[in-house]
């Protein structure tokens, strides 16, 4: 496996105008046939080389010669074929197993429907093709097959013929207008029920809305298909952007290796992001629902109109996207809240991401595997560098851009580069320096220091960028960031907000006219990805808590305060809280605003949010410290988190949005409560009452984590509740795999021997394994290494099923640097165990080796 270089890309030597592709469907040996328009770019006679994998070749034809094996060269990763003519038609017939597909890349099974993912490279399992990006053809698919098992056939674009044939099979016929480039493509056959509707564009245009989802779900489609118009309206509203065809179809399937996938009119996506009632769903299901499908409908201008020139501008897509669909979320939901969560995901996943062996800039330099860099830093990080440009330029500054950058580039391939220049062009900003974003990995540090002098009554900030490693190195250039701040007034409490735009290694501010020394609320809204190395007394960030008018720096300052001593807690033994971090947090409690919020400002830092801060922790040191911490608030404030689980549960007459609230802060009061001892009954009173899964969940998750004796009966009858109800058993696979309590092994042995465990679908295998990996730190890290042994076991039962999910699960063990030398010897010898497998995959050779290289 060699890796391929960004500065190595080149124009295709040709170019595919139009495809016409009929697929014969069978389960084990389905019939490809394409007929496609080829033509040479620029000069030479160089050969036509063609992607291709796990294909069968039948037949291959240039204009009407049928080729000899002699004419061509066929290898197990493509097909050369020397041809002298500029233009030709090419039809080539493969065939492919589909049955046998576990990757889930290509054409493959989902239960008992047919069902294709190409992003990124998985259109060469379906046929040999120039399976670039930039090469963008008209797409027209038939597709037959026996009429009886797939009623429904569905491919890109519009449906131009349909009819009977013999044997009982029938076809579809469907015709994409848009020239895209094959990841775009998609095929779907199956039995589904379907729920319509519709949808009037801004243009006056009538687009029909379908969603398709197993059979006895369609109730469950109600909230995506709701979400979906929502989505068709804010990117109106927002960006000027409108639906193109004039149909938009949705798939929902059970085995898929990611979320969804945005393929142009007809989305793919996991059951998980579609189906929903509030019965079987929790109200973080509701709300992933409507973010992943806002997120592909936006796709349909940033990345299907406008896509990417080669793979290694993903994040001009994707960063983009998820900007767009994060923006959406804070609109349809409460803001603050919902970029709290985006900010936990960011420093929990994406920050060790950036300091592992796997660091690399969001727009990457060099891949070996392309599945492996649909990651954290392109995704997230890629969003956050677009939300500062948002913040550099303003949000009209912004919507000029996304104009521009159509104007210049709809029905083109292009790169990071063309949309940071259409933002520049469109607002006159000089974003030179910015663009340093795209090509520098690691987190940068902000070293803050302030200083006032009462004589002059100036205050002056003055800030430093660092990287990792201390110093800005050679190779890594200072950053232009945007630093949003508020200076509150001691005494008045009456704050002035400042956008700063630091571009050098150290700059400082000087703001007059202070009495007293201002509190800082930094970083508002968390203005950029950065660490944030800033001394701010407890009495301060108690201020922030309570007066910053930013709601991010009100609950990040309390994040910091409770960092401050679990940090304590795991590096002096014998600490002792002080009772002020009760009297501040019964402040928090008493408010009565936003119980959502209040939710979040409660909730403990995540144990992956502080392991990234203390350097090569012992992570069980971390358990107990975060155990001790909610074990001393619990205590402290018994009386008043007990009266407010009771408050909450009292309320009635909420609106949706409160209810949604309400039930956050009454569930994070029950996490607390529930780790005090008869908290059983509490518990299991939630659990006999709960009218939805949310305070379900809520309950037996507290059971879980804190082991308490009814678990086993409580699951048992959950279990009895839903066990034909997959997405639900998701959820009960999770519960246990966090089950606190000594036996899990044995346990978890015994779950992978379960009726309904699967480790072939996806969903199936991250509920049990991912969720103890992430749920359980106190056993997967345990001493003995018995937690690193069972994932490293798994991921090598893995690497052969499916390696995309594979080399997901292999996060935590990669990162082992984070840890202390004991637990970093026992990763290590699970990854060596890994790297000696003699079929390893390439997703997972590309992370072993950039771990122990
Ligand atoms: N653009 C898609 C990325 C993707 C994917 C989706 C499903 C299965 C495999 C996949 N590989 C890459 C999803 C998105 O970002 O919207
Ligand atoms: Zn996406």
């Amino acid at each position: 496996f060699t890796p391929r270089y960004l500065a190595d890309y080149q124009v295709s030597a040709f170019t595919i105008a139009t495809i016409d592709l009929t697929f014969e469907l069978d389960d084990t040996a389905t019939k490809v046939t394409s007929v496609m328009s080829v033509k040479r770019q620029g000069s030479g006679n160089k050969p036509l080389i063609l992607d291709g994998e796990h294909l069968i070749l039948l037949s291959v034809k240039v204009d009407d010669r049928l080729l000899s094996a002699n004419d061509y060269y066929l290898s197990d990763t493509g097909l050369e074929i020397p041809v002298q003519s500029d233009e030709f038609v090419l039809t080539i017939i493969t065939e492919i197993n589909p049955r046998d597909n576990t990757a889930l890349e290509g054409l493959f099974k989902s239960g008992d429907a047919f069902c294709s993912q190409c992003e990124a490279e998985g259109f060469r399992r379906i046929t040999y093709y120039l399976d670039r990006p930039d090469v963008m053809a008209v797409f027209t698919s038939k597709v037959i097959a026996d009429k009886g098992k797939y009623p429904y056939l569905l491919s890109n674009g519009n449906k131009i013929a349909s009819g009977e044939l013999d044997n009982g099979k029938h076809f579809v016929q469907w015709h994409d207008p848009f020239p895209k480039p094959c990841y775009l493509f998609a095929l779907v056959a199956g039995d589904f029920d379907l729920l319509q509707d519709s949808y009037v564009t801004s243009e006056n245009r009538e687009v029909v809305l379908e969603i398709f989802v197993d059979k006895g779900n369609l109730a469950k489609a109600e909230h995506a298909m709701a979400s979906l118009k929502h989505a068709m309206a804010w990117d109106e509203e927002t960006f000027s952007l409108a639906y193109d065809l004039d149909i938009y179809m949705i798939v929902a399937v059970d085995f898929f290796n990611m979320g969804a996938m945005e393929n142009k009119g007809l989305n793919v996506f996991n059951s998980k992001y579609v189906l929903a009632d509030t019965e079987s769903a929790t109200d973080v299901d509701y709300y992933n629902i409507e973010a992943v499908i806002a997120h592909e409908y936006f796709h349909n201008w940033t990345g299907n109109r406008v896509t990417c020139r080669d793979w290694f501008q993903l994040s001009l897509k994707e960063g983009l996207t998820v900007f767009r669909d994060q923006q959406f979320s804070g609109d349809m939901n409460s803001k603050t809240v919902s970029r709290i969560q985006n900010v936990r995901i960011l420093r929990s996943q994406q920050f060790a991401e950036d300091a592992g062996p796997m660091a690399h800039p969001i727009r990457p330099e060099k891949v070996m595997e392309m599945n492996n860099f649909y990651t954290l830093t392109v995704y997230e990080k890629g969003s956050e560098v677009i939300r500062m440009i948002h913040t550099l330029l303003g949000a009209e500054g912004f919507a000029k851009g996304m104009a521009l950058y159509f104007e210049r580039f709809d029905g083109m391939a292009v790169t990071c580069d063309d949309f940071v220049n259409a933002m520049a062009d469109a607002s006159g900003t000089d974003l030179n320096q910015f663009k340093r974003w795209y090509s520098q990995s690691g987190t940068p540090y902000l070293k803050v220091r302030e200083s006032f002098d009462p004589q002059t009554n100036v205050y002056r900030l003055t800030i430093s960028q660092h990287n990792q490693a201390g110093d800005l190195s050679e190779t890594q250039r200072c950053l232009h960031i945007p630093v949003k701040i508020e200076l509150i007034d001691a005494d008045s409490g009456i704050g002035q907000q400042q956008l700063l735009e630091l571009t050098e290694a150290e700059q400082s501010w000087s703001f007059e006219h202070y009495q007293a020394k201002p509190v800082v609320a930094f970083l508002e809204d968390f203005s950029a990805p950065v660490k944030v190395d800033f001394e701010q007394t407890d009495l301060a960030l108690e201020v922030l808590m309570l007066a910053a008018s930013d709601g991010f720096c009100r609950w990040d300052a309390g994040q910091k305060l409770l960092s401050r001593y679990l940090h304590k807690l795991v590096l002096e033994p014998g600490y002792e809280l002080p009772a002020s971090l009760n009297t501040i947090f019964n402040k928090i409690l008493q408010q009565d605003s936003d119980p959502a919020f209040t939710a979040e400002q409660l909730t403990l830092p995540a144990f992956g949010e502080v392991v990234d801060q203390i350097h090569q922790v012992d992570p069980l040191a971390l358990v107990t410290a975060l155990k001790t911490l909610k074990t001393f608030l619990a205590e402290g404030l018994q009386e008043q988190l007990a009266a407010c689980y009771q408050n909450c549960r009292e309320k009635t007459d909420l609106s949706h949005q409160q209810a949604i609230g309400n039930r956050a802060l009454k569930n994070t009061c029950l996490s607390y409560l529930a780790v005090l001892p008869g908290a059983d009954a509490m518990v299991a009173a939630q659990l006999g009452n709960a009218a939805n899964m949310t305070d379900t969940l809520a309950a037996l998750n507290a059971s879980a984590v804190n082991n308490l004796a009814a678990f086993d009966r409580q699951m048992s009858a959950f279990e009895s509740k839903w066990h034909d109800t997959s997405l639900v058993m998701d959820k009960w696979f999770t519960i246990n795999a966090g089950l606190n309590s000594e036996d899990i092994f044995e346990r978890l042995a015994a779950l992978l021997e379960h009726p309904l465990f699967c480790i072939k679908n996806p969903n199936r295998a991250r509920a049990l394994i991912g969720a103890f990996v992430s749920a359980n730190p106190q056993y997967f890290h345990c001493q003995t290494g018995r937690g690193y042994q069972f994932l490293a076991e798994q991921i090598k039962r893995l690497n052969e099923i499916n390696p995309q999910v594979a080399s997901r699960l292999i996060t935590p063990l990669i990162q082992y640097k984070e840890y202390d030398l004991l637990r970093q010897q026992l990763m290590l010898e699970q990854l060596k165990g890994l790297r000696a497998l003699p079929q390893l995959s390439k997703d997972l050779l590309e992370k072993l080796d950039a771990t122990l290289n």
